[in-house]
This record gives C-alpha cells, structure tokens and sequence, in this order.
C-alpha cells in the first residue's frame, strides 16, 4: 500500500493528525496495535487548555464539547485544610480551560474519521519503521499476514512505550527524565461533582477533585509509587480524600462505590529532537507530564498543530519552513508545559524525602503565590497554556 504520512498510533495524536490532514486533502494510514474498544477504554485526560478548545472548534470536533463540557475560570488550591486560592486564568488572561473528558475527544474523533472513510489499520502487530532518512515505509503484521506501506512520512504517535522514538539512532536522542516517587491513583464515581476543579496540598499528600460529567465525578489521591490497586479498597480511598480537603468542601463531596481505579505513575519525561529524516514524533511519543499541570493531552494537540501545519505547507506550497524548525518550535511549548507541570508537582506533593528546608521552601512558595498578583498572573498565564508561536 502507499499513502502520503503513515501515522503509528490511533490515540488522540494519530487521530487529530489523519483528521486535519484530510481537512487539507492529504492522505494518511492509522496503524493501531489495539482495537477502537481498547483506545476508547483508557481513562486519561480531563482538562483542556483554552488552545485545544479552539483547534476542536476550528476542526469541527466541538458539539457535543460545547454542549456538555464545563468550562472553567480557573481552578482551585486547598491548603493543608484551609481554602484559599483560585489560580484564576480568566481574570489573569482571559481565557478558560474546558472540563472535557479524554475518552468524548477520542469517541468524536473516531466517528469524524469513520464519516471519512479514514484507513485505519487495528490490531496491528510488530509494527516497524523502516529507512526514515530515505524512502520510508512502515510494517505490521494483521492477522498474522504481513504488510507494508510506503509513505513519504512517518509520523510516531504511538505514546511513551511505541517503537518510533526508538527508531531515531540512540547516538542522536537526548532524553530528559524526572521519575517521582509516588503516583496518582484515580477513581471514577457515579456521584454528581464538586462545583470547582480542586487541587489540595496536605502533609498526608496531594488530592484533586475533577469531573467528568453532572453524574460523573473523578478523583484523585497520591499513593507510594509501590503501591497496588488491590491495597486501596474505596472506603480507604474515601477516607484518605476526605482528610486532605477542608471540613466544609468534604462535607460536600458525594462519596460512592468507583466505577474504575487505577494508578498512573508520575514522570517527566521529553526526547530531542521530534524529528529524523522523514520520521516525526508527536505527543506521548516524545514527551511525557506529571498530571498535575493536566498538560499531557494539550501538548499532544499543541503538537499536531505545529506539525500539520508544517506538512500542509510541504504539500501545497512545497515550503519545507515549518518540517524543518517542527522539532525546535514544538519544544519550547513542550519545555514550558514541562516546567508548569513540575513546579505544581512539586508544590503541591510530599516527597517522601524532603527536609524541613524543602518544606519551608514550599510553604514560602504558596505565601508568595497568595502575597503577590504578579505571582498570580505568571503561573494563570503557564497554567492555561502558551500561544502557539506563528
Ligand atoms: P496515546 O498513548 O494516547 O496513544 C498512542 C497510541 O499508540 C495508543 O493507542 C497505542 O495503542 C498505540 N501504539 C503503541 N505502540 C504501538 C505500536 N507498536 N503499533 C501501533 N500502535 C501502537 N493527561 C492529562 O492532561 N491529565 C490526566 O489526568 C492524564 N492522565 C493520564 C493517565 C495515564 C495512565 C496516562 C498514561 C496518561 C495520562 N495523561 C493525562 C496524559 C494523556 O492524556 C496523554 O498525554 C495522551 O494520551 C497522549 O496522546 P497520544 O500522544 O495520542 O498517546
Ligand atoms: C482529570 O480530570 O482527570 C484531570 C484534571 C486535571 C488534572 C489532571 C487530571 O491536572
């Protein structure tokens, strides 16, 4: 088979990408390891910058987002108990996030690419690059038949354990990595949500409230990085979250049986450069976020912005501008994304061998955060996330 950009990977990523693509009228292949139902299945992201939000818009993809997600001013931190502080994004820049699930976004964007008639391959096995600095192609196995497509891009979509970034050679990958020592573990609950998306510092660890929907409420506690699911029976979860929050704000949380948990590990994670030759890396692919910034799927979109605006002026202005600075302008959002994600983290977890100085440091850190407006502005505009560069 040949096409014009063989996509690996049918996550948000791939998808958005194969969509904008035939926006333009170029031609591209999803080639995806799991079925639809196991990419639908996964419970990830919640929040979205106020630049995703408008790529949705622009591509078509926001009905059901503007009718049934929340938007949000800004969102708020409890503090060891006490309610203090709105990281307010629409009074600092204007701008709001959106409450939109990870799972509505890929469900939308399957049902736009089957109304196009995309090509997308499931189930594929063993799929693997071949000479990106040349004429590409990439092969799987369906079935147990083996395939082949050729292309004139490669673009890596496939997350954090696919095989593109492995195909850039390991004497040219940088890899920037902060691996924490905890993690997130999440539950789903058929419950009506707290009004406000909140994060809470306390000294038994961090808590967060999100939603889903008006019965479907997520939350979070931070557990040891060692921990297991089965340790965390829902009444422990419950008693846990219910501890870190204030008295009034817990007096409000609707408690239920979960519906899902599950851990996610926390990492910090990019890979330079996001290109070599005719292969490109975008999203999960190249870089990975702690959840505290809820960066990890915005950066995905930021991503695909840059790049199929780079592959769309290859193709009909025969410009090769933007393929060739892709790599260096997705990096500075990405470096960005990294370091608001980081700081939250950091304010707002115990770690476990942290000092009284480093306690201090983070006390004064949230003083700051409360004392000074210009403090204030700076982390709504990091949090709600940069504009993209022209
Ligand atoms: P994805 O990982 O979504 O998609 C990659 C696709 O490639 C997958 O469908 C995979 O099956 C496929 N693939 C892999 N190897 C392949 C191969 N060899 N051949 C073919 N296909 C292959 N972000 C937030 O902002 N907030 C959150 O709360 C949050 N929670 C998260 C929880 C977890 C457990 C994880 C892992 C991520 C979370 N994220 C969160 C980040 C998340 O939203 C990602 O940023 C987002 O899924 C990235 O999208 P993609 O780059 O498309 O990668
Ligand atoms: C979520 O809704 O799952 C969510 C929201 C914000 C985050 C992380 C997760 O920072």
């Amino acid at each position: 088979m040949r096409t014009q950009i063989c996509i690996i990977g049918g996550g948000p990523a791939g998808l958005f990408l194969s969509h904008v693509l035939h926006a333009a009228g170029i031609d591209s292949v999803i080639v995806e390891r799991q079925t639809k139902q196991h990419v639908l299945g996964r419970i990830r992201a919640g929040v979205l910058e106020h630049g995703t939000v408008e790529l949705l818009r622009q591509y078509s993809l926001s009905e059901r987002m503007d009718r049934d997600g929340m938007p949000k001013d800004g969102t708020r931190i409890v503090w060891q108990g006490k309610d203090d502080f709105f990281i307010d994004t629409m009074r600092w820049t204007g701008k709001r996030m959106m409450i939109w699930g990870q799972t509505q976004i890929t469900e939308d964007l399957y049902a736009a690419r089957e109304r196009d008639g995309a090509a997308i391959v499931f189930e594929a096995a063993n799929t693997t690059l071949h000479d990106i600095t040349g004429s590409p192609s990439v092969t799987y196995e369906k079935d147990g038949i083996p395939h082949r497509i050729d292309c004139d891009f490669v673009i890596g979509c496939d997350g954090f354990h696919g095989p593109s970034r492995m195909a850039i050679p390991a004497d040219i990958r940088r890899e920037y990595e902060r691996i924490y020592p905890f993690g997130w573990l999440g539950i789903m609950v058929e419950r009506p949500p707290l009004k406000e998306l909140v994060y809470a510092y306390h000294t038994d660890g961090f808590a967060m409230a999100s939603r889903r929907n008006p019965m479907l409420s997520r939350y979070y506690v931070q557990v040891p990085a060692a921990d297991k699911v089965e340790q965390w029976s829902d009444d422990r979860f419950w008693d846990a979250f219910l501890r870190r929050v204030p008295e009034n704000m817990a007096q409000q949380v609707q408690t239920g049986p979960s519906i899902e948990k599950s851990i996610a590990p926390l990492r910090s994670f990019v890979s330079e450069p996001m290109r070599w030759g005719k292969l490109f890396l975008a999203g999960d692919a190249a870089h990975i976020v702690p959840p505290t910034g809820a960066k990890g799927l915005n950066l995905a979109f930021s991503d695909i912005f840059y790049l199929s605006r780079a592959l769309i002026t290859h193709y009909d202005e025969g410009s090769d501008h933007y393929l060739d600075c892709y790599s260096e302008m997705a990096l500075r959002r990405i470096w960005a994304a990294e370091n608001i994600s980081w700081k939250l983290t950091k304010l707002l977890h115990v770690f476990p061998d942290e000092d009284p100085f480093d306690q201090k440091i983070r006390q004064n850190d949230y003083d700051l955060l409360l004392a000074s407006e210009e403090v204030q502005q700076a982390l709504a505009y990091e949090y709600i996330g940069l504009p993209f560069e022209d």
